[in-house]
């Protein structure tokens, strides 16, 4: 892999392990969770998901995806409970979508894609910042949620408005005010496991939660996902699409539910 990753053919997830050897880790994300044979653990607590509208920043097209950037220097929006300890901060949350309806999820179940995930991404703040963090066995723990296709997202929409400003690689405008829990589904049940970032550099930090009801988006909104670019400007236009890694293996790993 002579230049920078991606999702093409040259420098996508295939390819990820010439830069990343950790591609080839023990804990590597995401995972096809398997219902069946995920083990009930009553001791698992609930997520609790504390967010602040006023910590919201602004939100960016960085090439791959785009992300709404959270103030993280208080604990004002904070993931606490579930599978960890301690008190993790919100520092982003960003999308993985497909070039049709039928993928685009990172994570997928009993082997079925959906067209669309969320990750809201937390650190721990026994560490220093997100950088210190994000090299720690239990640095970071992202939020996973699917979307489906169904009625339109009201909440999801106030995104997707901004996205006139960030069409190209490196964009970035305001975005104030947005409260990031209205995009989680009413129920939060989820499964969880030790993983990794699901792009370079692929560290294996991650406590994955993943929620297990989706949340429902129409197809127009995630058809307004595709409509950004993983290009800048003045280069030629290439639409931002499948922007996902591909399951990778369990080695070994216990993947645990909150619900029976
Ligand atoms: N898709 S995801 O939720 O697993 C995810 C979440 C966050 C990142 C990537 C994927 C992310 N990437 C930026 C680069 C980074 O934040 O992680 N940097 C960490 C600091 C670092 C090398 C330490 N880099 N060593
Ligand atoms: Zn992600």
């Amino acid at each position: 892999m002579s230049h920078a990753w991606g999702y093409d053919a040259e420098n996508g997830p295939d390819n990820w392990s010439c830069n990343f050897p950790i591609a080839n880790g023990p804990r590597q994300s995401p995972i096809d969770i398997n219902p069946g044979q995920a083990t009930y653990d009553g001791a698992l607590k609930p997520l609790n998901l504390k967010y602040d509208p006023a910590t919201c920043l602004d939100i960016l097209n960085n090439g791959h995806s785009f992300q709404v950037s959270f103030l993280d220097d208080t604990d004002s929006s904070v993931l606490t409970g579930g599978p960890v300890s301690g008190v993790y901060r919100l520092k982003q949350f960003h999308f993985h979508w497909g070039a049709s309806d039928d993928r685009g999820s990172e994570h997928t179940v009993a082997g079925n894609k959906f067209p669309a995930e969320l990750h809201l991404v937390h650190w721990n703040t026994k560490y220093g910042d997100f950088s210190e963090a994000a090299g720690k066995a239990d640095g970071l723990a992202v939020v996973g949620v699917f979307l489906q296709i169904g009625k339109e997202n009201g909440n999801l929409q106030k995104v997707l408005d901004a996205f006139g400003a960030i069409k190209t690689k490196g964009k970035q405008t305001a975005f104030k005010g947005f409260d990031p829990s209205s995009l989680l589904p009413a129920r939060l049940d989820y499964w969880t496991y030790e993983g990794s970032l699901t792009t370079p550099p692929l560290l294996e930090s991650v406590t994955w939660i993943v929620c297990r009801d989706p949340i429902a988006v129409s197809c127009q909104q995630v058809a307004q996902f595709r409509s950004l670019l993983f290009s800048a400007d003045g280069e030629p236009e290439r639409c931002m699409v499948n922007n996902y890694r591909p399951p990778q293996p369990l080695k070994g790993r216990q993947v645990r539910a909150c619900f029976k």
